[in-house]
């Protein structure tokens, strides 16, 4: 019981703390950590801390014990967030989806896997093969995605650099029958990540296979990450101003081996890129040592990303849900998970950073939107008054970033394609005049002084929802025009290996197509950001919200400045605050008195009133808060938390009584 776990352990509900505020706040997460409580309700949505242990609480009875209960009936877990997601999606054939943030370390990725496996516990009872397969892919997919797109970091030794959003579809008696993968802004920057981390070659492979990948896919998948190896290895020199790969063209070869390519090919790919001229004509211009050195980068950088995402793909062949015919198998509902990397602010803070924290300030929009949306319909449904609740909109700061013309994206993208007489510097001072009004906007030079160690020349900072973040537009442009030579798309386009020749259909494109409009990589993430947020808008939501306690690994640190940073930043006041503004708790009359009638005479065992409502009136009247709720059509809605608390603390206190009691019955003492 969740409440009365609350008395030894601190709040199990942070809308129950007695006042709501910072100070409070952290008390109640340290505590609870501190005490291997690693989660905590808002409401509906679980804060969680990553333990950084093995906690024995996802077993077998745990999961049975979550299964078709109430949020408030068991304490605070992931299984009873994936459980409410589950129950609306199978009741109510509403899509659901579970929103897992928090920075990186924080337990996200952790937390989407105990979801996942957690329904896959407690779905298909009679074990038919086919749901049976098709959750077992959706399991491996896990596992693939992690082998290669997973990193260690300084932060996290399993590092996801990529944001993940995975729907799973159910059949109308709410077995799994398939799903779908999207992957967000992976970093390329960490090609060689596939290597480490605690899977080997072999589980990977075996992983791969129970998906459905075939043996030349497979064997294809390994060559190209081979060539990413031996990428690595080609070096340039220059002789007689003219620049070459430097050795006896070995490595060349074993590339163009791996890749299916002549050598020539290769070499020349390497050497010279092609480029139209103003004229229409096309010729063939060698590079600068540096610009080969660039190019080899950008094609390493972009095999890795086409191969991850060819990757993607190829899984959702495999899993996507064919032959579904609703008229035959009623509504394909959904539940979707999303584990995007949470809100960023480092020492140095750059384009990846940028994109990661528009996305955030999206979310947090659309998490504002669903969860007021959500309380407002459900209050005009049940028949109650609205009341208005205060809160920061931070769309002002979503326009800033992503406005047509006006906003960042624009502006970059516009600096991006005016040819490459524009520098970060100049793109920066451009921005800094145009949004020099802007609220949530500094220029650099009002930024800087205060922090001496920044070459505050190339700096600019936005105002956050989660706080300042102050970016270095060093590189950003290049990062955006994210440049791949068309020769390398080309060279691989033209690979006799079907599977490469598949990752790069752009490669086939003429010169003069390609050097009409390219594609940003801002432009693009944003595309892919605001379907997710379309993705995400119809769909009822459940959060989850990961803290990382230390920096350190530790399960017994609680680093209380870091934590509250977090706390700030992922709204978590906010949403107390929110949650509180409302009616803290709502129950359908029979349920609450199925629960409460024991503390009522008028109730128990049984009432004589005309309606259950009319007895919850009874119960609450009895007890002294009448004032703290209002009655909708079916359901009790509880303005504070504490009105309930009281409830439960009674309850609590009289089943030992009751069982007594009743033990007395059965044996024929009384
Ligand atoms: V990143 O943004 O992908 O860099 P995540 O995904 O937030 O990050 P992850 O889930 O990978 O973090 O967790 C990091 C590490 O914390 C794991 O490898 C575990 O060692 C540890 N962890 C996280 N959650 C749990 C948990 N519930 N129980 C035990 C955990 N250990
Ligand atoms: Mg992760």
């Amino acid at each position: 019981m969740a409440e009365l776990e609350a008395l030894e352990f601190g709040k199990s509900d942070f809308v129950l703390l007695d006042e709501v505020n910072m100070e409070q706040f952290m008390e109640n997460l340290k505590l609870r950590f501190e005490m291997g409580r690693i989660y905590t309700f808002i409401g509906e949505v679980v804060v969680s801390v990553n333990p950084y242990r093995e906690m024995d609480i996802y077993g077998k009875e745990a999961i049975s014990a979550y299964r078709g209960r109430e949020l408030y009936e068991n304490p605070p877990h992931l299984y009873a967030v994936a459980d409410a997601a589950y129950k609306a999606m199978k009741r109510r054939a509403k899509d659901t989806c579970i929103v897992i943030s928090g920075e990186s370390g924080a337990g996200k990725t952790e937390a989407s896997k105990y979801i996942m496996q957690y329904i896959a516990a407690i779905t298909n009872p009679s074990q038919r093969e086919e749901v049976e397969s098709v959750k077992n892919v959706l399991l491996k997919s896990n596992c693939v995605l992690e082998a290669f797109g997973n990193a260690k970091t300084n932060r996290n030794d399993n590092s996801s650099r990529f944001g993940k959003y995975m729907d799973i579809n159910f059949s109308f008696s709410g077995d799994p029958t398939g799903g779908h993968i999207n992957n967000y802004l992976l970093e390329k920057v960490r090609t060689f990540c596939f290597t480490t981390g605690n899977r080997s070659v072999k589980t990977v492979r075996t992983a791969l296979k129970v998906i459905g990948f075939s043996e030349d896919e497979i064997e294809s998948i390994y060559r190209v990450l081979a060539t990413i190896l031996l990428l690595g290895n080609i070096q340039f020199g220059t002789e007689e101003e003219i620049v070459q790969v430097e050795g006896d063209g070995e490595v060349v070869s074993h590339i163009a081996e791996l890749t299916s390519t002549q050598p020539q090919q290769v070499e020349k790919a390497l050497l010279f890129r092609t480029v139209a001229t103003g004229g229409g004509d096309v010729i063939e211009k060698g590079h600068s040592e540096q610009e080969a050195c660039f190019g080899r980068e950008a094609f390493s950088k972009a095999l890795y990303e086409r191969l991850f995402g060819w990757i993607v793909g190829r899984i959702n062949s495999v899993i996507e849900v064919k032959d579904y015919n609703p008229m035959l198998h009623g509504k394909n509902t959904v539940i979707g998970v999303l584990d995007i990397y949470g809100f960023e602010i480092f020492d140095n803070n750059s384009f990846e950073q940028f994109c990661i924290n528009y996305c955030n300030e999206k979310l947090q929009q659309l998490f504002i939107e669903l969860i007021l949306r959500q309380e407002q319909e459900e209050y005009e449904r049940e028949g109650v008054a609205w009341q208005h609740i205060e809160y920061f909109n931070n769309q002002i700061i979503v326009d800033l970033v992503e406005q047509n013309h006006k906003g960042i994206l624009s502006m970059l993208d516009e600096a991006c394609l005016s040819g490459g007489r524009v520098t970060d510097t100049v793109c920066l001072d451009s921005m800094s005049s145009r949004l020099a009004q802007h609220p949530h906007y500094t220029d650099r030079k009002v930024g800087a002084p205060a922090d001496k160690t920044m070459e505050f020349q190339k700096h600019f900072r936005i105002r956050h929802y989660a706080g300042d973040v102050t970016y270095s537009v060093e590189g950003f442009l290049d990062k955006n025009k994210d440049l791949l030579f068309q020769d390398f798309k080309r060279l691989m386009f033209n690979s006799t290996n079907p599977v490469l020749k598949d990752m790069w259909p752009d490669g086939g494109l003429s010169i003069t197509e390609v050097t009409k409009r390219p594609q940003t990589a801002a432009s693009l993430f944003k595309n892919s950001i605001v379907a997710l947020v379309d993705k995400l808008s119809c769909k009822e939501p459940y959060y989850v919200r990961c803290v990382k306690p230390n920096e350190m690994k530790s399960p017994v640190l609680f680093d209380a400045a870091r934590c509250q940073h977090q706390v700030a930043y992922l709204g978590l006041l906010e949403n107390v605050r929110v949650r509180r503004a409302g009616f803290a708790y709502r129950q359908g009359y029979s349920r609450f008195l199925l629960r409460y009638k024991m503390t009522c005479e008028y109730t128990w065992p049984n009432h004589l009133m005309a309606t259950d409502r009319e007895a919850v009136e009874a119960i609450v009247t009895q007890h002294g808060f009448q004032d703290d709720v209002a009655y909708g059509h079916t359901k009790l809605f509880v303005r504070s938390p504490r009105s309930l608390f009281s409830l439960e603390q009674e309850r609590a206190a009289l089943i030992p009584i009751l069982v007594l009691f009743l033990q007395k019955v059965w044996r024929g003492a009384l």
